[in-house]
C-alpha cells in the first residue's frame, strides 16, 4: 500500500468515523464504535476498498493515533474530533496547570469576544504542548497559540477529558481563562 493510498484511506476513515457515517450507510453506536466487518463492506460498496489487515496497519501507524480498536477487536472508532453526536465515555479528570489551543490569527478577535467554542465539533480541543498547538493552528492559517488556565477552570467545576490519543477536551473556555501566548 502506497503512502498516498494510506493517506486517502485515513482521511476517508476520519470522514465516516467522525463526521458522516451516513455517507456510506454506516451506523456508529452510542460510543462512536463502528463494526469493523460492516465498515469494510460499506466502504468497498462506496468504492474505497481495504481489508482488515490494512485497517490494522493504518490504526497502528497513524501519525496522531486517531483511531482505536475496541478491547474485543470487533469495533473501531475515532478517539476524538467528532462532529456527530456520540458519547466517548472518557472520565472527567484533572488537567495539567496549563493547556494550549492553536488557532489562526483570523479567529483571534472572535475568540477574545466569546471564548473558545466547539464550533462544529463535540468539544474544544486543547494540546498539552505549544508545538502541537502550533501544528493544529497552522491547519487554519497563520497560527496563534492561546494559553488556557486549565487547572483553574477545573477548580471552578469545568470538566476535562483526555482522549485515548492524548488530546484534551472540554466544552467551552471562557475568555477569562485565556491569554495569548
Ligand atoms: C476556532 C485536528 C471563532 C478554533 C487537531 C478552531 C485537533 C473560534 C476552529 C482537532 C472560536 C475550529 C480539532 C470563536 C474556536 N470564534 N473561531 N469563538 N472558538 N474557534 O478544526 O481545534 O488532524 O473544529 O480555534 O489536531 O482546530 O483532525 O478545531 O481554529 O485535535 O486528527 O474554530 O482536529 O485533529 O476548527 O482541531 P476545528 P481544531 P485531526
Amino acid at each position: 500500500i502506497t503512502e498516498k493510498e494510506q493517506i486517502r484511506i485515513s482521511k476517508f476513515l476520519s470522514l465516516v468515523l467522525r463526521h458522516q457515517p451516513e455517507l456510506i450507510g454506516l451506523q456508529l453506536n452510542e460510543q462512536g464504535w463502528a463494526h469493523i466487518e460492516t465498515l469494510l463492506e460499506k466502504s468497498a460498496a462506496y468504492g474505497v476498498s481495504f481489508d482488515k489487515q490494512t485497517l490494522k496497519y493504518l490504526v497502528a501507524t497513524n501519525s496522531k493515533k486517531r483511531f482505536a480498536f475496541s478491547p474485543d477487536a470487533e469495533y473501531v472508532r475515532a478517539s476524538q474530533g467528532h462532529s456527530v453526536d456520540i458519547e466517548l465515555g472518557y472520565k472527567n479528570q484533572k488537567p495539567p496547570e496549563i493547556l494550549y489551543h492553536g488557532t489562526a490569527e483570523k479567529f483571534m478577535q472572535s475568540i477574545l469576544e466569546t471564548g473558545l467554542e466547539k464550533c462544529r465539533r463535540q468539544h474544544v480541543h486543547l494540546s498539552s504542548t505549544i508545538e502541537t498547538a502550533i501544528h493544529v493552528g497552522q491547519r487554519h492559517g497563520k497560527p496563534v497559540v492561546f494559553t488556557v488556565l486549565a487547572q483553574q477552570m477545573y477548580a471552578n467545576d469545568f470538566s476535562f477529558y483526555l482522549s485515548d490519543n492524548g488530546v484534551w477536551l472540554t466544552d467551552h473556555v471562557p475568555v477569562i481563562y485565556l491569554t495569548i501566548n
